[in-house]
């Protein structure tokens, strides 16, 4: 275990016996590999869909792909806050973003087209869709979130792991990065005029992405000399 880590969180999680705790310890370590495994599957899908389409006359629906594994304290902050208990089994059960990617689009409709796609897939289960693009939150927040369990092989067994999976256009992470900055910022004195700014400007994104699709329609329309 090569992360630093609050030593109160990891002496709830782990057993005080020191040849059960060197056995928690490399039963983490697994855990933690196995969803750095799942991202990578789920990566690979994507970057598979976006070569294709590529072949197939569209340009890349995908601009960008990237991923991150939770930090092992951001793990246990989480289950603490939310009152779960500190065990390996509880981060299974009551975590599904431990394993995140993200996917960027340049076009508003290739959202739509690539979650389909990985949802069509066999292997994939669809836990859970969450279309913010549909319905956007009162910040303005808009993204398309789906969290999806991936059959992962190993040596000698398969695994069922949760990655939460979230596609968005290039504006509206634009938007998104910025307004995470605001959250650690909660009590500065321009905060409800920096949330209205954002708001609006979140309003002007969704009219632009649509915008952008028309005209890239326009576009593919007209004929070559
Ligand atoms: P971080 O630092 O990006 O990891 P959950 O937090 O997953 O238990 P929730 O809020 O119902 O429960 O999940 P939701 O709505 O699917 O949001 C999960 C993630 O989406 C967040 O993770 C953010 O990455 C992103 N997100 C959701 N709402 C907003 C928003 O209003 N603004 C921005 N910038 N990002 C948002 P974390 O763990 O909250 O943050």
């Amino acid at each position: 275990m090569k992360e630093e880590i609050a030593v109160e969180l990891l002496d709830e999680l782990l057993p005080a016996d020191p040849e059960e705790r060197t056995k928690a310890l490399e039963d983490l370590d697994v855990l933690l590999m196995r969803y750095e495994s799942a991202i990578r599957e789920i990566r690979t899908k994507f970057e598979i869909l976006n070569d294709e389409l590529s072949l197939s006359g569209h340009q890349n629906p995908i601009a960008s792909i990237s991923s991150r594994r939770k930090t092992l304290s951001g793990i246990l902050e989480k289950l603490k806050r939310q009152g779960f208990p500190l065990t390996l089994e509880s981060i299974e059960e009551n975590l599904t973003d431990v394993a995140g990617i993200r996917i960027i689009c340049s076009f508003m409709d290739d959202i739509y087209k690539v979650a389909k796609m990985l949802q069509q897939q066999d292997d994939i289960t669809v836990l859970l869709v969450k279309d913010y693009i549909a319905k956007p939150k009162p910040n303005g927040y808009r993204s398309y979130h789906m969290i999806v369990e991936v059959p992962v092989f190993f040596s000698n067994e398969k695994k069922s792991m949760k990655v939460e999976v979230q596609i968005r256009t290039i504006a509206m992470d634009f938007w998104a990065n910025l307004e995470h900055r605001m959250r650690y910022k909660k009590d500065i004195e321009a905060a409800d005029e920096i949330i209205d700014e954002l708001k609006e400007c979140a309003d002007n994104i969704a009219a632009t992405d649509t915008k952008m699709m028309i005209i890239r329609e326009k576009i593919r329309a007209i004929k070559p000399n």
